[in-house]
């Protein structure tokens, strides 16, 4: 199976596995887990954060950020597209009691003025706006990467508004690879970030949350409170540090692949790939101009061995991670273009 749905799927290496075997481990909610404090030390130091705390997902990560950021009755400006507003369950309003406040262009070109626009000065009718979450890279968007400079004016109107920056950053590596720069080169614009270890890094579980020590130690507790407290969960940490230390620098063949993927898909008839936007290691097609609705072009790469997964009734995605090489690419545009000829 040629399996494209997500680099979530990425199987840990065996030198994974290795550290999992042999990690020094500890209760972790005394503190006392080795691995996961090195590994909050290191990432907190990598990413230019006072500190850091390990979470099963990136979905918590994203929840406690915005439980610590805010009050009950808050108002959260993001992209109506972006993960924490389309995939988290509806977790803001579930858990922090928040209200969030889709911006359109939050994440693209002119943000920052997007950002003064929908901005609603302190009045009795209006919620109070608190925070402002970012995506980089944008998943919904197609993997695209918000520039540093762009992710800078944000940051500066949002200080200037009285509002916090948090990134959803689950490929913030990606990013950094793409743009051949260090990671603070966009961390740097933001209060507090999360990134996931289990995506394109591989990892079997794991993100972390990033920022003050103040807020981190907020944050805890908000863990300990959903159950996140993971006991002797070195286990995974350790997984993680490898995936700091050696799958970084790789991404950049997901990110070859994913062109390669882009331009065969383009050249078949009736699909649309905007290859602009694909900049790291997610394609979106629209099938429109095949007459083939995305759910009938899944369920046919599916009983030839490809999988992807729907983005809409029209748009499939594609992701090439550390599981799929240039062969299987090169299948892959097989099968696709056998399946709409
Ligand atoms: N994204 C998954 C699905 O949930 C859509 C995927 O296959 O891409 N932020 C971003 C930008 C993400 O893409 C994801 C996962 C998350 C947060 C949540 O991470 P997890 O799955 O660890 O909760």
């Amino acid at each position: 199976m040629i399996d494209l749905r997500s680099d979530t799927v990425t199987q840990p290496t065996m030198e994974m596995r290795d550290a999992m075997a042999n990690a020094e481990l500890g209760d972790d909610v005394y503190g006392e887990d080795p691995t996961i404090n090195l590994l909050e030390e290191k990432t907190a130091h990598i990413l230019g954060k006072e500190a850091a705390i390990f979470t099963p997902s990136g979905t918590m990560a994203n929840q406690l950020a915005l439980l610590a950021h805010t009050k009950r009755g808050d108002e959260v400006l993001l992209d109506p597209e972006s993960h924490i507003m389309y995939y988290e369950v509806g977790a803001p309003a579930m858990l922090a009691g928040i209200q969030l406040r889709p911006v359109q262009g939050l994440l693209g070109r002119g943000a920052a003025d997007k950002l003064v626009e929908s901005y609603r000065d302190p009045d009795i009718h209006f919620p109070n706006t608190t925070l402002v979450c970012l995506e980089n890279t944008f998943n919904r968007g197609g993997g695209t990467i918000m520039g540093s400079d762009e992710m800078q004016k944000v940051y500066k109107r949002a200080g200037e508004l009285r509002l916090l920056v948090h990134l959803d950053g689950a490929r913030i590596f990606n990013a950094s690879t793409a743009s051949g720069c260090d990671v603070k080169e966009f961390t740097q614009y933001c209060d507090t970030l999360m990134f996931s270890f289990s995506k394109g890094l591989c990892a079997p579980v794991g993100s972390i949350l990033a920022g003050s020590k103040d807020f981190i130690d907020v944050a805890r507790k908000y863990r300990k409170a959903l159950g996140g407290g993971m006991r002797q969960g070195g286990v995974l940490a350790a997984a993680c540090i490898v995936a700091l230390d050696k799958m970084i620098e790789r991404l950049h063949e997901d990110h070859r692949n994913a062109k390669i993927l882009a331009e065969g898909l383009a050249e078949i008839k009736g699909l649309k790939v905007d290859l602009d936007k694909v900049q790291t290691n997610i394609v979106i097609v629209d099938t429109y101009g095949t007459n083939f609705e995305s759910r009938e072009v899944l369920d046919r790469l599916f009983d030839r061995n490809v999988k992807a997964n729907a983005f809409g009734p029209y748009s499939v995605r594609f992701v090439t991670h550390k599981d799929i090489s240039r062969k299987d690419i090169e299948k892959a545009l097989g099968v696709v273009k056998d399946i709409l000829d």
